[in-house]
């Protein structure tokens, strides 16, 4: 099963329907979103044509199935127009004899958060920065933001299959970088 992992949309039709170029491109079987999906926030500029109303409408009308985690610029009414899950701090998914804890990143961090296994891996998303390392003993993973990207980063999702993270520049569409891991 091959999941698309994206995070930080902010409202960025241009950008979503990337990123939903990406999704069919790739065969995907679900979407994991690491939240800030529909508002730009007050510390962002307004991304490329900047329009929650048409994401909202491209997101619900995908029928793989999608998940989501709450980021720092979610709302309640998201929720209920979005349908699919986002208000969860936080979610663990199994993979193999591992986990995978997921969250957007302002509450809980690679440093503080509740106690995982040596191997497990950390996922989020928040700082708009693609990452892949080791640290403490866990596998710490950004996709980067798919709108409003920092550091030089490029506009960017990741997909997971099978033990291999995968990071996608979402205007290229290339691979530009992959991690495998023993799940
Ligand atoms: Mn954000």
């Amino acid at each position: 099963m091959k999941t698309i992992i994206a995070s930080d949309i902010h409202g960025s039709a241009y950008y979503c329907g990337l990123l939903l170029d990406t999704l069919r491109k790739e065969g995907a079987d679900t979407l994991l979103l690491l939240g800030d999906t529909l508002y730009h926030g007050p510390r962002n500029d307004l991304p490329r044509d900047y329009a929650p109303k048409e994401v909202t409408a491209m997101l619900t009308g995908l029928t793989l199935p999608i998940f989501g985690v709450r980021g720092n610029c979610d709302a309640e009414i998201d929720q209920t127009v979005l349908g699919f899950p986002i208000m969860a701090d936080y979610s663990l998914f199994l993979a193999g004899r591992r986990r995978i804890f997921v969250t957007h990143g302002h509450l809980y961090t690679p440093e503080e958060h509740p106690r995982l296994c040596p191997g497990d891996a950390f996922l989020f998303g928040h700082i708009h920065v693609p990452v892949c390392e080791e640290r403490d003993g866990l596998l710490v993973l950004n996709p980067g933001s798919a709108a409003i990207p920092k550091e030089n980063s490029p506009h960017s999702c990741m997909s997971y299959e099978d033990g291999l993270f995968r990071w996608i520049d979402l205007e290229s569409g290339e691979v530009y970088q992959e991690h495998r891991w023993e799940a």
